[in-house]
């Protein structure tokens, strides 16, 4: 088959909720994938994050097949060999002290919002059904009803009401108006310490740390949203990092499941969840050891082979040589680690789709987010040369132009 007759079979049969690049992928390596013809491209998306150790990584692989040979789901009913194991090292790692194991990143969010809420009336003394969750505009966590209820992209959200109350949206990167907008019925306050779906937007210096400070004043949890700046995309484990701070529950996702099987957990630095009794909370394939036996490689690797370092110099690299185009389009270039973006003016003719359209034809697969923003945001194993024959296509799209 050729590539307009997968299309058409996909567009016949599927629902129309993506618009995808007109790629059809059949194989991956690394950074590289390849299509259906044989072209090869560089994979500047990385599953949006999810796999941060590159494509079919040998080792996580390996690790797959010996534990599908052994057992693959359980049940919670039901212990497992794995996920002991995944909890420990999970927590030393994140220096956490309690895990919950979920699948997909809106599971994540979703388990944080339960547990907040149940703390918020359990230990902090909230009045019945008055819990308020304060998040921010332009947020992205996910795309179940409880997370696009409080959505500001219409899009996302226009006509799939009536929606869950009890959230409050204040903007993003302003410490002030989280300080104000608190009150006695405040449980959380729900972030991402970059937005990524928003594109890239990097908060002020500072802000994070004065958000921990203003939380913990407060006795609101702070829920930072990792699922897409964690495990290493930012050049640090954690993005809390760059501040110096710990949230009290920090949600991870994508690049936990090294790009094979769907994995997320709620780590936890205060006894939040704990406030969970059985049958409160759960899921039939969350913390499975297949999934216990991939994350824990995954997490193994990311440290073993040093990608995480790797994420931050190639990612400095990156963003410096990018910064040094000259494009009068360009508004903006901006990142941290190998989450990078550039924005071009209101009203570029084709917007940034029609940038991602040329570089598919280069050799470079990456996606347009909102209709201005690019973002590069490869596996974190891209080596230098690499980066290199990238920016050099990059170039041949933007440069003097
Ligand atoms: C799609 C964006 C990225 C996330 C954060 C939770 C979730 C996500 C910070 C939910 C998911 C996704 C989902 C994907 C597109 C993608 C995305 F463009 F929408 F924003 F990565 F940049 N928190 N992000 O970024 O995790 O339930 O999907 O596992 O197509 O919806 P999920």
């Amino acid at each position: 088959m050729n590539t307009s007759e997968y299309i058409r079979l996909e567009n016949e049969y599927g629902a129309a909720n993506y618009k995808p690049l007109d790629v059809i992928l059949i194989r991956g390596k690394g950074i590289w994938v390849w299509d259906v013809d044989g072209n090869k491209y560089m994979d500047c998306l990385a599953a949006y994050s999810a796999v941060n150790q590159g494509h079919c990584h040998p080792v996580i692989l390996k690790a797959m097949m010996d534990q599908a040979e052994k057992l693959t789901l359980t049940s919670r009913a039901f212990r497992n060999d794995q996920l002991p194991f995944l909890y420990e090292e999970l927590c030393k790692l994140t220096n956490s002290h309690k895990v919950l194991p979920m699948n997909s990143g809106a599971e994540a969010v979703e388990t944080a919002i339960k547990c907040v809420r149940k703390w918020g009336y359990e230990v902090k003394g909230v009045e019945k059904d008055k819990a308020e969750i304060i998040v921010c505009a332009d947020n992205f966590h996910g795309r179940t009803l409880a997370i696009v209820g409080f959505s500001t992209d219409e899009n996302a959200r226009a006509n799939f009401g009536p929606f869950a109350p009890g959230f409050k949206t204040i903007p993003f990167g302003d410490a002030d108006a989280l300080d104000e907008t608190i009150t006695e019925n405040t449980v959380a306050f729900l972030v991402e310490p970059i937005q990524g779906e928003a594109g890239v937007i990097i908060p002020p210096a500072g802000y994070l740390k004065r958000v921990r400070e203003i939380c913990t004043e407060k006795n609101v949890i702070l829920i930072l949203d990792e699922i897409q700046t964690g495990l290493g995309r930012t050049g640090a484990l954690l993005a809390e990092e760059h501040e110096g701070i710990e949230a009290d529950l920090t949600l991870i996702g994508k690049a936990l499941s090294g790009g094979f099987y769907p994995v997320s957990a709620v780590l936890s630095n205060r006894e939040v969840l704990e406030i969970l009794k059985p049958g409160q909370h759960g899921s039939t394939f969350g913390g499975n050891p297949l999934a216990c036996s991939i994350a824990r490689t995954a997490l193994k690797i990311l440290i073993d082979e040093n990608m995480i370092e790797n994420s931050r110099e190639m990612g400095e690299y990156f963003l410096s040589e990018l910064k040094k185009i000259k494009n009068r389009q360009i508004k903006d270039v901006r990142g941290r680690g190998l989450m990078i973006a550039i924005e071009f003016h209101d009203g570029t003719e084709g917007g940034a789709r029609a940038v991602a359209e040329k570089l598919k034809v280069l050799g470079i697969l990456c996606k347009e987010t909102h209709t201005y923003t690019i973002r590069f945001a490869p596996p974190l194993v891209i080596k230098k040369d690499e980066v290199d024959w990238a920016l050099k296509r990059i170039r041949q799209v933007l440069d003097n132009k």
